[in-house]
């Protein structure tokens, strides 16, 4: 086991394996497996790519001979950050081959992100694209190169620009050692709620069996085309898209991005079955479905999760894309639930999923952790063959987020249905969740806190029909207040990926207190809901006192 890795206790690890969720099998050797059993089965189409399960394999190994020749080798980290592409696939199976541990960025991140996963994670070698969505990685690349004195190896897929192309490194397949399938296989970016992004560290064994128990629930085939066209280096879209679809033989699809126009010709051309979407997604979907011609009827089912889908939209998805509902509820940590084929359409409609595995554990306890009355509202608490046990190298955290018996707190409040099903009903983790991004508020106020103008700061999610929650920068100044757009600029200079840039800005006296000294965030979400207005317009400029309300908990 990975140094700064929790380990499993060895009962349960015995349990998971006799029970045949463990399987002896590193992800590198399940495609090969794959290969022999599906060979000229397509496995993945994306954009002009379109690769058997023999192709992927096959390219899978060169570039695993190449990384090897390199000198990457097992337990190297590997910071990846490349869009939805077959070269993106081909990489992952590639390092898992080899025993290198991918740790998965989002195209969106910068070189506040990128610089910290480099060094925290020791990594030596960092992956990009050459220019993606006009923005130029090598620029990015070399910045961060420069700070971080590990990283051997810069990998640009496409035009090498001064560093090596990723086609360059293709060598000839070579017998390379197997990884223990108890090791880490990659790194998954946990949403966080910290000062630092926290890294998952999911093992070969328990990660492809997440991807086997979603195929299950989810009863997939050898007739599935699972189109992916959120980042495929999110854990939703890794386990249901492409795990679950290669576990069951099917296709995976990859769209550059989700909107109508990047996925309906795909939909139409590639005969897509399955597809994982959030809800403003899915909001778009069902506008342009009304005038748009694309033939979608081969879609039998969408999946929509991530945030939570209002019972009044999911209504209206069967009928608006004449295809079936499930809704996804999971974490990048581990546990997962999806609705099945048969749950009645009420549950479909009001809950987020059934957890994918009978060994999943659930609980749902009060602040003292003592379970809750059965379907009353509480924290989630998860457990299971495919939970992590810990963060990486975060002694202190882990204290605090996983109990004593290794239940992982989710931060997340719900409410279980007799059935099982969870009901998501809110947050306790100071983590804004926009457009299933999800955003760490205690990292975003550090870097503001930096800003001359900003003496105080706390970021609140605020309810939002099309993201599910939009963030809210509340600043008590420091002299002349900054605008809104001076905060973006300020953050784009730190590096600062865009989506965790506030939406709104209020300029406030004060920020309301727990009894603790804490601020208090639900005081003021609360406030900002029911004030419609901005706060600003009363609170400052105005001489008026703050309500009592604002600098005291509710
Ligand atoms: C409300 N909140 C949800 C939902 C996740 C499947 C599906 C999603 C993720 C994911 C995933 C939600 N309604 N339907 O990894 O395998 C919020 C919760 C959760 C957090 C985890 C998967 N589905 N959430 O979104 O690691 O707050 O994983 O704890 O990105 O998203 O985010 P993430």
């Amino acid at each position: 086991m990975l140094d700064g890795c929790t380990p499993w206790p060895e009962e349960f690890a015995e349990r998971y394996r006799v029970a045949g969720h463990w399987r002896d099998e590193t992800l590198g050797e399940l495609l090969g497996r794959l290969a022999r059993t599906h060979s000229y089965k397509t496995a993945l189409v994306a954009g002009t790519d379109r690769w058997s399960y023999a192709e992927l394999d096959t390219r899978a190994d060169r570039l695993a001979a190449g990384l090897d020749w390199l000198g990457i080798g097992p337990g190297d980290r590997v910071v990846v950050q490349l869009p939805n592409t077959a070269e993106l696939v081909a990489l992952l199976f590639a390092l898992f081959r080899i025993g290198a541990q991918p740790v998965l960025a989002l195209p969106a991140h910068r070189s506040s992100e990128i610089t910290y996963f480099c060094e925290f994670t020791e990594a030596v070698a960092y992956v990009i694209p050459d220019v993606h969505m006009a923005f130029d990685y090598r620029e990015l690349a070399a910045d961060v190169a420069a700070r971080v004195p590990t990283l051997k190896h810069v990998l640009v897929a496409g035009d090498p620009g001064g560093f090596t192309a990723l086609g360059d490194v293709r060598g000839d397949p070579v017998d390379l050692p197997r990884p223990d399938p108890a090791e880490v296989a990659l790194f998954l970016l946990s949403g966080g709620t910290t000062g630092v992004p926290k890294l998952v560290p999911r093992a070969h064994q328990e990660w492809s069996y997440s991807g086997r128990a979603v195929a299950e629930a989810c009863d997939y085939g050898e007739e599935t085309v699972h189109l992916v066209s959120l980042p495929l280096t999110h854990n939703w879209p890794l386990t249901h898209g492409l795990l679950a679809t290669f576990h069951a033989g099917g296709t995976l699809v990859l769209a550059p991005g989700p909107s109508p126009d990047e996925t309906f010709p795909i939909i139409e051309r590639e005969r897509v079955t399955e597809t994982g979407l959030i809800p403003g997604a899915a909001l778009l979907w069902m506008e342009a479905a009304e005038w748009d011609e694309y033939d979608l009827s081969s879609l039998r089912r969408v999946t929509i999760g991530g945030t939570k889908l209002q019972p009044e939209l999911a209504r209206r998805v069967e009928p608006a894309l004449g295809c079936r509902l499930q809704q996804a509820f999971g974490m990048a940590e581990g546990l997962c639930g999806f609705h099945r084929w048969d749950d009645p359409e009420d549950v479909v409609l009001v809950s987020q999923g059934l957890p994918v595995s009978p060994d999943d554990e659930v609980r749902v306890v009060d602040e003292d952790d003592h379970d809750v009355p059965p379907g009353e509202v509480g924290q989630l608490l998860a457990r299971g063959p495919y939970t992590v046990r810990g963060y990486y190298r975060a002694p202190e955290h882990n204290d605090r987020t996983f109990t004593a018996d290794g239940f992982y707190r989710t931060g997340d409040l719900v409410r279980l249905l007799p059935s099982g099903h969870i009901v998501f009903e809110g947050r306790v983790k100071d983590q804004i969740n926009r457009g299933a991004e999800k955003i760490a508020a205690e990292e975003v106020e550090n870097q503001l806190l930096a800003h001359p103008g900003i003496r105080e700061v706390a970021l609140v999610g605020l309810p939002d029909e099309v993201l599910g929650e939009r963030i809210c920068a509340c600043v008590v100044p420091r002299g002349t207040p900054p605008t809104l757009a001076e905060l973006s600029l300020f953050l784009r200079g730190r590096g600062v990926a865009a989506f965790k840039f506030p939406d709104r800005l209020e300029i406030v006296h004060e920020l309301p207190l727990t009894p603790l000294g804490k601020v208090s965030k639900k005081t003021l979400t609360a406030l900002l809901i029911s004030s419609g207005a901005p706060l600003s317009s009363s609170l400052i400029g105005s001489g008026a006192a703050a309500p009592s309300s604002f600098v005291k908990d509710a």
